[in-house]
């Protein structure tokens, strides 16, 4: 009975340990091991800060389409708001993959987020997000983005150019990678642990050594020093509090990747 016992937990360490050091998702079972890589809801991984999600109507507060307020959903109602009238991005017009997203103008539209996230670019974290860029032109755009004083950007993802070619980049010029701008939606990721790596629809990351610092401010589309404004669409963006493994960066870009029809490759 005690050989069988051991053996179980043989097994089950075994399975643990392929799965990385993170408690595995349930539906990574299903698959039987090596196979397709099983979507992960975002809200089923804890640490979950921030969760954005433009497909839910019942999270994105309009009059007449202009967004006054995008709710988070990842439990800790950090969400993103805009008292100017002329300075909302506009819902309900413009779809990816048949599901709607949010217009942000490239002139004025951005959104604020709380306070409550200010700590996060301070540490380790995760983000995720989803969108369409309208331009293929040079010029910094950002998505999201927290300063850690004025004109020094330390946290999210810029798209544009930091001398001549299209990048993407990290904080300050801190990461900078040159893409292909194209007219297909796209996932930017940034996973922040020990260093801290830029994707651009999955595959091999650029990285640096990561730095921490809290910010004094958190915004969505532009820089409130720079300007910078976001020219196209976010469908979905979502924030953790740790740097996720391999097998959870994979698995909530599966999810990312059936809803919206974007593309990942596993790294
Ligand atoms: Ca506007
Ligand atoms: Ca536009």
């Amino acid at each position: 009975m005690k050989k069988f016992f051991y053996a179980l937990l043989f097994m089950a360490l075994a399975v643990s340990s392929t799965a990385g050091a993170f408690a595995p998702q349930k539906a990574m079972f299903t698959s039987g091991g090596v196979g397709p890589i099983a979507p992960i809801s975002p809200d089923s991984i804890a640490g979950l800060s921030l969760w954005l999600d433009a497909s839910d109507s019942g999270t994105v507060i309009h009059s007449g389409g202009s967004v006054s307020q995008w709710n988070d959903k990842s439990g800790n109602a950090n969400n993103a708001t805009q008292g100017t009238s002329g300075n909302r991005p506009t819902t309900n017009t413009r779809t990816i993959n048949s599901l709607n997203v949010i217009d942000f103008d490239g002139t004025n539209d951005g959104m604020v987020l709380p306070s409550a996230l200010y700590s996060i670019p301070n540490g380790q974290n995760t983000i995720f997000i989803v969108n369409f860029s309208d331009v293929t032109a040079a010029g910094s755009r950002q998505t999201l983005t927290a300063e850690p004083s004025a004109f020094n950007i330390n946290f999210g993802i810029q798209y544009g150019p930091i001398s001549s070619p299209n990048y993407l980049g990290f904080g300050n010029g801190q990461i900078a990678r040159t893409v292909t701008r194209d007219t297909n939606p796209h996932i930017f990721a940034l996973r922040k642990g020990a260093t801290a790596q830029l994707y651009y629809d999955g595959g091999t990351p650029t990285s640096v050594t990561s730095t921490n610092s809290t910010a004094i401010n958190m915004t969505l589309g532009y820089s409130p020093s720079y300007g910078d404004y976001w020219n196209g669409v976010f469908a979905e963006i979502i924030v953790y509090n740790f740097a996720l493994s391999d097998a959870q960066m994979n698995g909530v870009a599966k999810y990312l990747e059936n809803k919206w029809g974007v593309v990942w490759n596993s790294i």
